[in-house]
Formats: C-alpha cells, sequence, structure tokens
C-alpha cells in the first residue's frame, strides 16, 4: 500500500488524498483522512493529471533532421515528403529501434503513457513496421504503443501502397491510416478512404487518416471520412488527422460539416507547432495559421486532441515531447483564451487524446482503475498552462517510473 498525499486533482476543489495498492487506485479521498500507510508521498498541493496521451506522433521519422545541405528548403509538407522518399528504403530495423526509442524516452520523460504512432508502410520490406512491432511488444510494461499502418506515398500513388497496408494490418498493425490529399486526384483520395474503411471493417481495427493537410480550401476529404465513419458505423473509431485545410473553408461549408461530424462522431487531432509551420508557406501576408478550427470542432462539442507529430524530423526541426507546449500553442493559436478554456487545456493531451485512440475505458485517475498518473510541477490548472509546467512524476501500475526534481531558484533578482 502507498499513499500520495495533498494531490490537487483536476476540476476538483480541495486537495485529496490517492491510496494505491499494486496496481490499481484503491481510495481517493479528502486529504488527511486516510490512515497511514507502509509508503507515503507529500505531493504538498502540486496537480495531479492522468497521464498525457500523445495522438500523433512519427517515432520512425524521429531524430533524421538532416544536414544544412539536406535540408528542407521550401518548409512545405510535400518537399518533405520527397526527402523522405529518398532516405527511407536505406534504414535499418535497429536503427529504427534506436531513434524510436529515444523519442519514447524523451515523450516518457514529460510524462506521457500512451502514444499513438504512424508508421509508414509505404516501404516494400515494411522495415519501420517490424522494428516498431517490437519496441510495442517490448515496452508494453510500461508504454501502451498503438501502431498505424501509414502510407506516407499513398495508397494509389505509391504503387502497391494499398497492399502494403494490409499486410501491415496482418502483421499486427492497431489502425489503419491513410493520406488522400497526397493521391493524384480527387476520385483516388476518395477512393483510399473507401479502402482504409473497408480494411477497418476486414480486420477489426481503428481508423486515423492523415487528412487535408493542406491550405488549399477545395481540398474537402474530411467529408469522406465522416460519411464512412457514419454509413459503416465505424463512428468514433475513427479520426481526421490535421484538417488543416479547415481552416481556409468558407464558413458556409464549414457549418455545414460540423453537424456531419457529430453526428458521424468523429475524432480530431490537431498538431498545432507542426500545422502552423508546415502551412501558410504559399502566404505572402496575411499569413494563415494553418490549423483546422479548433475552437469551432469543441464548441460543436467534437473531439479534438492536440499532438507533436515531429521531434527533428524533415518535417520539422524542433520538438522536445513536451506535449503541455502544444497545449500553449494550440490554446493561442485556435483564440482559446478565456478562464474557462485554458482550465479545460489539459483536457487536449489527456483525455481527449484516451478518447481518440479508444482507450477510455482503462483510462484515468479512478477509484478501482490501474494507478496510472503523473505529478505536474504546478499547484493548478491554470497555473501549470501559464508556466508550462514540467512533469515531476509519472506513475505506472502504481511505480514510480519517472522522477524529476523541480526547477529552483538559487539566486533570485
Ligand atoms: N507526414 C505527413 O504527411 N505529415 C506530417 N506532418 C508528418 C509526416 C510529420
Ligand atoms: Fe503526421
Amino acid at each position: 500500500m502507498k499513499i500520495f498525499r495533498n494531490a490537487r486533482l483536476r476540476k476538483q476543489p480541495g486537495l485529496h488524498d490517492i491510496l494505491v495498492d499494486g496496481e490499481k487506485t484503491v481510495r481517493i479521498a479528502p486529504a488527511g483522512r486516510l490512515e497511514p500507510a507502509p509508503e507515503e508521498r507529500d505531493l504538498q498541493g502540486r496537480l495531479v493529471s492522468a497521464p498525457y496521451v500523445e495522438s500523433h506522433i512519427h517515432l520512425d521519422y524521429v531524430y533524421t533532421a538532416m544536414t544544412p545541405e539536406e535540408e528542407t528548403k521550401s518548409g512545405t509538407l510535400f518537399e518533405a515528403i520527397d526527402r523522405w522518399a529518398d532516405a527511407k528504403n536505406s534504414l535499418s530495423k535497429e536503427e529504427i529501434k534506436e531513434r524510436a526509442m529515444r523519442g519514447i524516452r524523451q515523450e516518457m520523460r514529460n510524462g506521457v503513457q500512451y502514444i499513438r504512432t504512424h508508421v509508414d508502410v509505404t516501404e516494400p520490406k515494411l522495415t519501420a513496421l517490424k522494428a516498431l512491432l517490437e519496441l510495442r511488444e517490448e515496452m508494453k510494461d510500461r508504454l501502451y504503443l498503438q501502431l498505424i499502418a501509414f502510407p506516407q506515398e499513398g495508397y494509389y500513388a505509391y504503387p502497391g501502397g494499398d497492399e502494403l497496408v494490409e499486410e501491415a494490418l496482418r502483421l499486427g498493425a492497431d489502425v489503419v491510416g491513410g493520406i488522400p490529399h497526397y493521391e493524384f486526384t480527387r476520385e483516388l483520395g476518395e477512393k483510399s478512404v473507401k479502402k482504409a474503411f473497408a480494411l477497418a471493417e476486414k480486420y477489426d481495427r481503428l481508423v486515423d487518416i492523415h487528412c487535408d493537410e493542406t491550405d488549399d480550401p477545395q481540398s474537402r476529404f474530411v467529408e469522406c471520412i465522416a460519411s464512412e465513419a457514419y454509413y459503416t458505423g465505424l463512428g468514433s473509431r475513427a479520426t481526421a488527422s490535421h484538417t488543416c485545410a479547415m481552416g481556409s473553408y468558407s464558413n458556409a461549408y464549414a457549418f455545414k460539416m460540423m453537424s456531419k461530424f457529430k453526428k458521424a462522431g468523429i475524432n480530431f487531432v490537431s498538431c498545432p507547432t507542426e500545422n502552423c509551420c508546415l502551412q501558410g508557406r504559399y502566404d505572402a501576408y496575411p499569413r494563415r495559421r494553418g490549423l483546422t478550427r479548433v475552437d469551432e470542432l469543441v464548441k460543436a462539442g467534437i473531439n479534438v486532441s492536440f499532438a507533436q507529430d515531429s521531434i527533428s524530423d524533415p518535417w520539422y526541426p524542433l520538438g522536445d515531447g513536451n506535449l503541455i507546449h502544444q497545449v500553449d500553442f494550440g490554446l493561442h493559436l485556435a483564440h482559446m483564451m478565456s478562464l474557462e478554456e485554458i482550465s479545460c487545456g489539459l483536457d487536449f493531451i489527456t483525455e481527449n487524446g484516451a478518447r481518440t485512440l479508444h482507450i477510455e475505458e482503462s483510462y484515468g485517475l479512478k477509484e478501482g482503475g490501474p494507478a496510472n498518473f503523473i505529478v505536474l510541477d504546478a499547484g493548478s490548472e491554470m497555473e501549470a498552462i501559464r508556466k508550462r509546467a514540467g512533469v515531476l512524476l509519472s506513475v505506472r501500475n502504481g511505480e514510480i517510473i519517472m522522477e524529476k526534481t523541480p526547477s529552483k531558484l538559487v539566486r533570485d533578482i
């Protein structure tokens, strides 16, 4: 038995004590009411949250940012995809595992315990997928890792892409991916979305599609995802990632679609730092922000999570796996600055992400649930977001798997 005392819980007044027995959270009581336990720890009023959920990253790409001669010059998505196409065929499984593990460690040091990663399967040997399947198994006690069979170069734009996605599902990928805006035509993009949903039905998997990652307001594959999710009944098992073009749609079209999204029950993932850097590249001023309509989706009651997308790859040279930065950027770029919106900011990287991953049942800090939680270096949600607070402690199945000391002012002004 262990007690973590004086925790500030999200969205609840006062302080609480958390009693852990083995791998489970057995009681959460107002502070001071629980009998002493053999192991105790005073959290001193710090904010406790369910662990962070990384709902969109490319772990096979991390730490591949190019040398200066090779770096992506235009800053656009399409140049980065071309660069990656040149580089990827010579990578070994061991090298991918080593980099992906560095990415995982970086994220876990910042409070992440659940990751959904895209894995590029447009490579004939499926080397990256095999690397990530091994890591999923090796890490399973410490990390929940979900793998997306993601055809970076398309189902059809890459010859045999559709068959490689299916082979990846047979090998054990959890989620079907796609990239309709990269196919040659609207028709082929539509066909790829239909294929993704057909595969999800055939293999009983989730769907998460890179969708409309462009400023082009003509890119409307999000309607195909909503329609397929609705008519197949896959609903909340489906996710549209990026949907940047929604920031450029007319209000009339966006308004029509909001009710369709709601009916279909699909999830959205926005990657604030990545989207604002990759988009707007063909604009002079005024320059678009590149994000989907986060505030409007949230107001319409549609699930949105924020995610990292890249750590140092041809798409984006920065990124540190600390998801509170995505909340900070996302709230700013989406104009979500009311006290209520800021206080709910952590939802984007916790419970909203868990809904997207379809893990709500086992997720969250609750009596009878797994003892998985993190402790932030802040006394409230508002303070956590304002200071972009770090994570000091990560507890998984009752064990402390990561611990940091708070940063300390050694000499004041
Ligand atoms: N691939 C893609 O299509 N879009 C991205 N933002 C990244 C990889 C990082
Ligand atoms: Fe992505």
